[in-house]
C-alpha cells in the first residue's frame, strides 16, 4: 500500500477507483477524474485542433490536498481521453500544491501560468510544455513574481487570466483589498517571466449589500477571468453588443460562496464596471469558471461542480467533484450572457421519446411523460400565462419520497421577467446533505421559456432561456421518474423532448494515467 500521512487518506489508493466506479451517484457522461478529488477546470483551450483540459487533482483521496494538475485531451469536448498529470508538487515554490492557472500559446510554446503554494501562499509560477502539451518543465526563476503588490493588506493572491495584447503580455492575479472588497491586480510582460506590476483592474466594495446575498461580491477574487463577449479581443476597439466582461468568484475567508461577473469596459490599465450579474444560480455548485476561445471563434466555459455532501461522505465514495459540461457563452440582447451546452454534447443522446404537446392547467391532471432515467437531456418549449407556473420533476422515486423538481413561473402582472427555481427539499431522504433553494430571475418574452435539463446522477444543468442554475443532488433511492404539472394558472406545452444519454467512460481509468 502507497504510504500516506494526510488523516483523510483512509481508503487505499488501489480501492478508490473500484469505489468511485461503484458509486451510484457517480456521473456517467460528464468529466470526473479516475478517482479521488477534482477541482477547478485549468487551462482549458484548444490546441492544434484538439481540446485540452486540465484541472485540481489530488489522486490520493477524495480530499484537497497537495494538488496537481490532471489533464485530459478531447477531439470533441465530449468524449476524453486521460493523459499523465500535467503538474506535480516539487521542491520549491510549488512544494504544497499547484493551483490554478491558464495556458497561453508563446509563440508556439505551451505555457502554463499557475500559482505555486508554499508555507501556506500562492506565487505565480511557469511551465513550459512538450509540442503534444504531455509532459512539463518548470522555468528555474518560479516563482516569477516574487511577492504580492508592496504595500497593499491583501486577503489573499492566486489565481491567473494571462493575455496577449500587441507586444505586450498582461496577467490579472485574484486577490482581495482588506476592509475593501475583491480587486483583480494587473502586470505587464515582455516574455512571461519578468512582470511588472501595473494596479488594480477594478476593486470590488464588499460593504455593499448583505454578505448573506447571492450578488456579495466577496473579500477576495478566486479565479479571475476577462475576456470581450462577441466580436473583437481584449483592448481593441469594441462594438456595444460586445462588452468586455469580468469572472470572479467571490471568496471569504475560506468559503467558496459564488462566481460573478462584471460586464463593463476594458480600456488602458483598468476595468469600468456597468453591471454585476449572477453567472448562474446554482451559486457555488458552478464555482472557479474558466473559458477559452477554440478554433472556430466560440467562447466555452467550464465550471467545478462541488459536493453538496459531507467531506467525510465524498471521501468514503473515492471520489469528490464533477466539471460542467463545455458551455457556450453569448451575448444576450440585453447585454448579459446566456449558456447552453456546446452542441456536440447532442452525440450521446440516445432514446428520443417525444411528449405531445398540451395544455396544462393548474391543479389539473398532469402530462404522462413515459419519460425516465437518470442520465437524460430534457428540451422543453413552454408558454406561461401570468401568474402560471409549471414543476417539471426528476429523479423520482416509485413511492414519491425523493423528487427533484425545477420550477418556472411567470409573475402575475404579465412583466416580463419570471422566475427560475431548483427545489431540492425532498431530492434526498439523507438529512446531511446540501438542499438549500437555489433561484433565480428569468427573463422571459411572453411567458415562453426555453428549458434544457441534463440530469447526470448526482450532477444536474438547467438552463432557462439561456440563465443556467446548477446543483448537486443525492438521492438515496435510485428513482428515476420524470413528471410535468401545471401548479397555477396556465401553461401551453409546446414540445418535449427527452433523450437518455450514453456515458463517455467506458474503460477501466487509472489515477496516474500514462500517455496516450
Ligand atoms: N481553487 C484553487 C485555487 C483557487 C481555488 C486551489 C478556487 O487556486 O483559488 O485548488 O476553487
Amino acid at each position: 500500500m502507497t504510504e500516506t500521512t494526510h488523516p483523510l487518506a483512509t481508503i487505499p489508493r488501489e480501492e478508490l477507483l473500484s469505489r468511485a466506479e461503484a458509486d451510484p451517484l457517480r456521473p456517467r457522461f460528464h468529466f470526473v477524474s479516475p478517482a479521488g478529488w477534482l477541482n477547478d477546470p485549468n487551462g482549458v483551450s484548444q490546441w492544434k485542433g484538439t481540446y485540452h483540459l486540465f484541472y485540481q487533482y489530488n489522486p490520493e483521496g477524495a480530499f484537497h490536498h497537495r494538488i496537481q494538475w490532471g489533464h485530459a485531451t478531447s477531439k470533441d469536448l465530449v468524449t476524453w481521453i486521460d493523459q499523465p498529470v500535467a503538474l506535480e508538487p516539487s521542491a520549491g515554490p510549488d512544494a504544497e500544491g499547484c493551483w490554478s492557472g491558464v495556458l497561453v500559446n508563446d509563440g508556439g510554446t505551451p505555457t502554463l501560468v499557475y500559482s505555486g503554494r508554499f508555507e501556506d501562499q500562492e506565487l505565480p509560477c511557469v511551465a513550459v510544455g512538450s509540442p503534444d502539451l504531455l509532459e512539463w518543465t518548470k522555468d528555474p526563476r518560479n516563482p516569477v513574481i516574487k511577492a504580492p503588490p508592496a504595500g497593499v493588506d491583501i486577503t489573499a493572491y492566486r489565481d491567473h487570466c494571462v493575455w496577449r495584447e500587441g507586444s505586450t503580455w498582461r496577467q490579472l492575479v485574484g486577490s482581495g483589498i482588506r476592509h475593501r472588497g475583491g480587486t483583480a491586480f494587473l502586470y505587464e510582460s515582455n516574455d512571461l517571466r519578468s512582470w511588472d506590476y501595473v494596479g488594480p483592474l477594478v476593486i470590488g466594495d464588499a460593504s455593499q449589500g448583505d454578505p448573506s446575498d447571492t450578488d456579495w461580491t466577496g473579500t477576495m477574487w478566486e479565479c479571475v477571468d476577462l475576456f470581450r463577449a462577441g466580436e473583437g479581443s481584449l483592448g481593441s476597439a469594441a462594438a456595444a453588443d460586445s462588452p468586455d466582461v469580468l469572472v470572479f468568484s467571490a471568496w471569504d475567508d475560506g468559503e467558496t460562496r459564488h462566481p460573478l461577473y462584471w460586464t463593463g469596459r476594458y480600456s488602458g490599465d483598468t476595468f469600468e464596471p456597468e453591471a454585476l450579474h449572477r453567472l448562474d444560480y446554482g451559486g457555488r455548485f458552478f464555482y472557479a469558471p474558466q473559458s477559452f476561445q477554440d478554433d472556430s471563434g466560440r467562447r466555452i466555459m467550464f465550471g467545478w461542480m462541488q459536493e453538496g455532501r459531507s467531506e467525510a461522505a465524498a471521501v468514503e465514495s473515492g471520489w469528490s467533484g464533477v466539471m460542467s459540461l463545455p458551455r457556450l457563452t453569448t451575448v444576450a440582447k440585453d447585454g448579459t450572457l446566456e449558456f447552453a451546452p456546446v452542441p456536440e454534447i447532442g452525440k450521446l443522446r440516445r432514446n428520443h421519446i417525444s411528449v405531445p404537446a398540451q395544455v396544462l392547467v393548474g391543479a389539473g391532471t398532469p402530462a404522462t411523460t413515459a419519460v425516465s432515467g437518470n442520465q437524460l437531456d430534457l428540451e422543453l418549449d413552454v408558454q406561461l400565462a401570468p401568474g402560471a407556473e409549471i414543476r417539471l420533476g426528476v429523479l423520482a422515486s416509485a413511492d414519491g419520497a425523493e423528487q427533484t423538481v425545477i420550477v418556472l413561473s411567470r409573475d402575475a402582472d404579465g412583466t416580463p421577467t419570471g422566475s427560475l427555481r431548483l427545489d431540492r427539499t425532498r431530492s434526498s431522504l439523507d438529512s446531511a446533505v446540501d438542499v438549500e433553494d437555489k433561484s433565480g430571475p428569468l427573463p422571459m418574452t411572453d411567458g415562453r421559456v426555453r428549458l434544457r435539463v441534463l440530469v447526470d446522477r448526482s450532477a444536474v444543468e438547467i438552463f432557462a432561456n439561456g440563465k443556467p442554475l446548477t446543483a448537486r443532488i443525492y438521492p438515496t433511492l435510485g428513482g428515476e421518474g420524470v413528471s410535468l404539472a401545471a401548479t397555477e394558472g396556465s401553461v401551453r406545452l409546446l414540445s418535449f423532448d427527452a433523450w437518455t444519454m450514453a456515458g463517455v467512460f467506458e474503460e477501466t481509468r487509472s489515477l496516474l494515467p500514462e500517455r496516450k
